[in-house]
C-alpha cells in the first residue's frame, strides 16, 4: 500500500523538476526563516519594509520567468507560481509586492519595451533596487479599466499625462511607474507609459486605513501634466491587451499564493484542534471538525493540481487566458472560506494576532477582489461558454 501524505495527497513534489523544487525550497527557507519573524509587527503597524525587495532580488526571487541577460533566473511559469505560494504562506501583502514587481512591471518592461528600456530598469527591478507599480484601476474604472480617465497628450519630445490611479501596491515607496493611460496621438488607445519617482507632477500619496494586506503599502498615482519622454512610451503593445497580458501572469501568480495561504490556515487548523481539548478530548477527534479538515485538505489539493496544470500549459505556450480566470476565481474564493473556517475552529484565539489565521482571513479578502473580481472572472468564464457578454 502506499503511504499517504496529509500534507501532500497528490505527490505535488514528485510532479516537479528538480530545479522547481530549488526554487521551491529557497523561497520556502526565504519566507520562514526571514518573513515569517517580522510580519506580525509589520502588519500590525502598517509597515512595508523596504529592504524585502533587496533580499528577494538576491535570491532571485524577482523576475522569476525573466531572461538572466536582463537581471532574472530565466525559469517557467511553474517555478514562478511555486513562489508565490511559499511567500504568501506568510502574508498575500508580501506575495504582492513580489507579484507586481515580477508579473505587472517587469513583464510589460520585457515584454512590450525596447532594447534599451529593458537594459534600463530590467536588472535594477531584479535585483530590488528599483520598485516597480503598476496603475491601470482608477477612481472611477476599476472592474471595467476601459473606462479610464488618464490621458496622455502628445507635445514636442513626448507626451504629457493627466489623471488619477487609485488602489496601486507599491506606489507610495515606487521608483518605476507602468501607467496605462489614453493616448490622443495613437487614435485614443490605451498606451503603456513608465514614469520614474522625481517626475514634475507626479504623487504617490499612501492610502491611509486598510484592515486588509497591511503589510504591503498601497497607493494612489497622482499625474498633473507630467512630462514623460518619447524613450519612456512603450513601443510593442497598444491597446487593452496589454495591461492584460500583464495581469494573466500575475493572476496565475495569486492561484497559486492564495493556496499558500489556505495551506498555513489549514494547518494551524489542524495543529490547534489536535492540541486543543474541550469535552475531555481533542476538537480534531470530533466528527464536525474533521469534516472541515477533510474539506480544506480536498479544496486545496484539487486547486494547487489545477495551478500546476495552468503553469505546466503556460510554459508550453498553451495557456489561454480564460484558464486562468477558473484557477484565480476558484482558489481565491476556497481559500478565503478556508481562513474563515479556520478563524472558526480557532475559537476565541481564532481573532488574536498570535494566530495568523485571522490575518490570512483579511488579505484573502483583497486577494479575492484585485486582479478581477470573483464575480468578474465568472463573466469572463460565462461569456467564454455561452459567447454572451454579460458585463453589461
Ligand atoms: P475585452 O473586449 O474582453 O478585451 C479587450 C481587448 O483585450 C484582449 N483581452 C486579453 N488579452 C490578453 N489576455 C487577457 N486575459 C485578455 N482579456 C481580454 C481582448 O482580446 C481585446 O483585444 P483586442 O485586440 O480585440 O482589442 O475587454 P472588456 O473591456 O470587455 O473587458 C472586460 C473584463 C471584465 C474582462 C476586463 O475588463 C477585466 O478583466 N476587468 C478586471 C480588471 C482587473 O483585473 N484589474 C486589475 C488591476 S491590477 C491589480 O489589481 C493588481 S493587484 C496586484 C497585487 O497587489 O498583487
Ligand atoms: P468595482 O469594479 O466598483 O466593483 C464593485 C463590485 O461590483 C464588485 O463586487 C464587483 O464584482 C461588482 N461588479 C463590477 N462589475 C460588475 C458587473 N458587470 N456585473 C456584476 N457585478 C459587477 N489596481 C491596479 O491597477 N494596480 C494595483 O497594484 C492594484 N493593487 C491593489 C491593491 C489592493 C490592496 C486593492 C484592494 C486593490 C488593488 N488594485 C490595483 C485595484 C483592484 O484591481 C480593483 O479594486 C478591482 O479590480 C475591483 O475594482 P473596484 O475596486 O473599482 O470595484
Amino acid at each position: 500500500k502506499v503511504a499517504f501524505q496529509w500534507d501532500d495527497p497528490f505527490q505535488l513534489e514528485t510532479q516537479l523538476t528538480e530545479d522547481e523544487r530549488l526554487i521551491r525550497e529557497t523561497a520556502n527557507a526565504y519566507a520562514q526563516e526571514k518573513l515569517q519573524p517580522r510580519v506580525m509587527e509589520a502588519w500590525r503597524n502598517e509597515h512595508t519594509d523596504r529592504e524585502i525587495f533587496n533580499e528577494m532580488g538576491e535570491l532571485g526571487l524577482l523576475g522569476v520567468t525573466v531572461p538572466e541577460e536582463y537581471g532574472g533566473v530565466g525559469a517557467g511559469y511553474v517555478s514562478y507560481g511555486l513562489v508565490a505560494r511559499e511567500v504568501e504562506r506568510v502574508d498575500s501583502g508580501y506575495r504582492s509586492m513580489m507579484s507586481v514587481q515580477s508579473s505587472l512591471v517587469m513583464y510589460p518592461i520585457y515584454a512590450y519595451g525596447d532594447e534599451a528600456q529593458r537594459m534600463k530598469w530590467l536588472p535594477k527591478l531584479a535585483s530590488g533596487e528599483f520598485v516597480g507599480c503598476f496603475g491601470l484601476t482608477e477612481p472611477d474604472a476599476g472592474s471595467d479599466p476601459g473606462g479610464m480617465k488618464t490621458r496622455a497628450v502628445k507635445v514636442d519630445g513626448g507626451y504629457k499625462l493627466s489623471g488619477a490611479k487609485t488602489w496601486i501596491s507599491n506606489s507610495p515607496i515606487a521608483d518605476v511607474f507602468v501607467v496605462w493611460a489614453k493616448s490622443e496621438a495613437h487614435d485614443g488607445a490605451i498606451r503603456g507609459f513608465v514614469l520614474e519617482k522625481g517626475m514634475k507632477g507626479l504623487e504617490a500619496p499612501k492610502i491611509e486605513g486598510k484592515i486588509s494586506l497591511r503589510a504591503s503599502v498601497t497607493g494612489m498615482i497622482m499625474m498633473d501634466e507630467v512630462f514623460v519622454p518619447e524613450e519612456n512610451l512603450l513601443p510593442n503593445v497598444s491597446g487593452l491587451k496589454g495591461p492584460f497580458g500583464c495581469l494573466n501572469r500575475a493572476r496565475y501568480g495569486i492561484s497559486w499564493g492564495a493556496m499558500g495561504a489556505a495551506e498555513d490556515c489549514w494547518h494551524r487548523a489542524r495543529q490547534y484542534t489536535l492540541d486543543r481539548k474541550q469535552f475531555g478530548k481533542p476538537l480534531a477527534a470530533t466528527q464536525l471538525v474533521q469534516k472541515k479538515l477533510a474539506d480544506m485538505m480536498t479544496e486545496i489539493t484539487l486547486g494547487l493540481q489545477g495551478s500546476l496544470r495552468v503553469g505546466r500549459l503556460f510554459d508550453e505556450g498553451q495557456m489561454a487566458p480564460e484558464m486562468i480566470s477558473i484557477v484565480k476565481r476558484n482558489n481565491c474564493g476556497k481559500a478565503l472560506e478556508i481562513a474563515r473556517i479556520a478563524r472558526d475552529m480557532h475559537g476565541g484565539n481564532g481573532i488574536s494576532e498570535e494566530y495568523h489565521v485571522i490575518r490570512h482571513m483579511v488579505n484573502l479578502e483583497t486577494v479575492n477582489t484585485y486582479e478581477g473580481t470573483h464575480d468578474v472572472h465568472a463573466l469572463i468564464l460565462g461569456r467564454a461558454q455561452t459567447g454572451l457578454q454579460a458585463f453589461f
